[in-house]
């Protein structure tokens, strides 16, 4: 184990060195809430760098029946969710999908989200005007209450 934690460590420490020298697409801090029992929808929280402009257009996962790109707006003093198409990606920079409204919805969870569990996940982006590039990455399971607030009450709106 602590072997494995130590190559852990300096893989993040090269990482971290050489950002901007990046030539392919990077999913980072990637992390689900854990969720209830009987709670069937989830959010999938992480921060995608890519290094051309582009836009993440789908997101999918083995534990959801579907996966969604929602943005939170303002409507006559309430936020609101909805659905989006793709979320830009301007060249190089971290855009973090969880942060300013955005975040990806888990919909239909096939099972409950267990604290410490590694989720994985498929993002699909299109790179400029060109073709489709999909990034496979894995999302850690964190335990409710390890956020700070604003994200509360989220199933609610989805509840069916
Ligand atoms: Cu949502």
């Amino acid at each position: 184990m602590q072997k494995i934690l130590i190559t852990a460590a300096l893989a993040a420490g090269l990482l971290a060195s050489i950002p901007a020298m990046a030539d392919s697409v990077v999913v980072e801090d990637a992390w689900i809430r854990a969720t209830a029992p009987g709670q069937d929808n989830g959010a999938l929280r992480f921060t995608i760098t890519s290094p051309k402009a582009g836009k993440v257009t789908a997101v999918s996962t083995p534990v959801a029946a579907s996966v969604e790109i929602h943005t939170m707006t303002r409507e006559g003093g309430k936020m609101k969710m909805r659905a989006i198409d793709a979320v830009a990606l301007p060249a190089d920079t971290a855009v973090d999908l969880g942060a300013g409204g955005n975040h990806i919805m888990l919909i239909g969870l096939k099972q409950p989200m267990k604290a410490g569990d590694s989720v994985p996940f498929t993002v699909t982006l299109q790179i400029g005007d060109g073709g489709k590039e999909t990034v496979e990455a894995k999302a850690e399971v964190r335990p409710v209450g390890g956020e700070s607030g604003g994200h509360g009450g989220h199933g609610m709106h989805h509840g069916h």
